[in-house]
């Protein structure tokens, strides 16, 4: 299997070397892919040295499938020039989520709708994948009505520059913001851009992804997106209202019986997800899943994934695994 990593030396496209090779994917030969700046940097993966290519030079190696984490405009330009020569890909940025011809998938939910016609296949932003991996069975056995979430996010989810960032306030230098203040001992109500509506894209993308990868335009939606000083992955407090009352023990048995859920939740020994034991990981950890008494058929619980893994690079690969096994590549 010829796979191109688009943005191979961003955050995410290091990380999706890193899995590529854990996962022990089929890979004949690996195309590095990166922008005019890194052309001809070498990348080593499993041993072997290659050399960093332009967008239409991958094309012309023919890849078979081609993993995008190069942001927006890059992959609105060069995406359907990949899919047209053939080539399948998996982009992690927001431009072809919510576009109706385009499937949205996170395996464990809707893997199953994929075709060999799916050419350009959408990853979900990782503050939405985290979130429905505990959502979806939740929702098959009791139907969601209304979600209230708060995230709590990694500087790992904006980029090198505010990894940069902390580690120069913690140094004590003056460097270039990836913030409009600083993020050390703060945290950032602003994730993203701000829309009309007095929400950022991040808060939307979790309403209208989730709507989108739930198949379920009566779920209502509603968030607050903050950054934190922290690298391990995001954190989530949900309050979730079903349609149909739960038995919290028969919620724990759902979750703990799910693909890619841990549940840690044992506060008697202090037992919850937290970013520092979720990095490095790819599952999702659920925790603190308690009744909320102020109102029927409603839960609160806490979730936490390591946002570069299971909210991207892992993702990505678990969707190319399943082209493969499904023989749709
Ligand atoms: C963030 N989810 O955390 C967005 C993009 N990775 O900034």
């Amino acid at each position: 299997m010829k796979v191109a990593v688009v943005g191979a030396t961003g955050l995410v496209g290091e990380v999706m070397l890193k899995v590529l090779a854990e996962r022990n994917f089929p890979v004949s030969e690996l195309i590095p892919v990166a922008s005019e700046r890194s052309i001809g940097k070498l990348i080593t993966y499993k041993g072997k040295d290659y050399k960093v290519v332009g967008m239409q030079d991958a094309i012309n190696l023919k890849p078979n499938i081609a993993l995008f984490s190069a942001g927006g405009g890059t992959s609105l330009e060069w995406a359907p020039k990949f899919a047209e020569a053939g080539i399948t890909v998996i982009d992690n940025s927001s431009a072809w989520r919510m576009d109706q011809s385009k499937q949205l998938v996170v395996p464990e939910i809707n893997a199953h709708h994929l075709t060999s016609e799916d050419k350009i296949i959408a990853n979900p932003n990782c503050s939405t994948i985290q979130m429905v991996v505990a959502l979806a069975p939740l929702h098959k056995k009791y139907k969601i009505k209304r979600i209230v979430v708060s995230t709590y996010q990694s500087i790992t989810g904006t980029g090198v520059k505010a990894v940069k960032q902390l580690e120069n306030e913690l140094a004590g230098i003056k460097g270039e913001m990836a913030y409009p203040y600083p993020i050390h001992q703060n945290a950032i109500p602003h994730c993203d851009v701000f829309e009309e509506n007095g929400y950022t894209k991040e808060e939307m993308k979790l309403v209208r992804e989730t709507q989108k990868i739930l198949d379920d335009r009566t779920i209502a939606v509603t968030a607050t997106a903050v950054r934190i000083p922290t690298s391990g992955g995001h954190s989530e407090s949900v309050n979730v209202e079903f349609e149909n009352d739960f038995d919290i023990s028969e919620v724990k048995q759902l979750l703990n019986a799910s693909d890619g859920i841990v549940v840690q939740d044992n506060i008697d020994v202090n037992t919850y997800p937290m970013p520092i034991y979720a990095n490095g990981k790819d599952d999702v950890f659920v925790g603190r899943i308690r009744r909320d008494g102020s109102q029927p058929n409603t839960l609160n619980m806490w979730i936490v994934s390591d946002n570069l893994r299971k909210g991207a690079a892992t993702n990505t690969i678990q969707i190319a695994e399943y082209l493969l096994e499904s023989k749709l590549l």
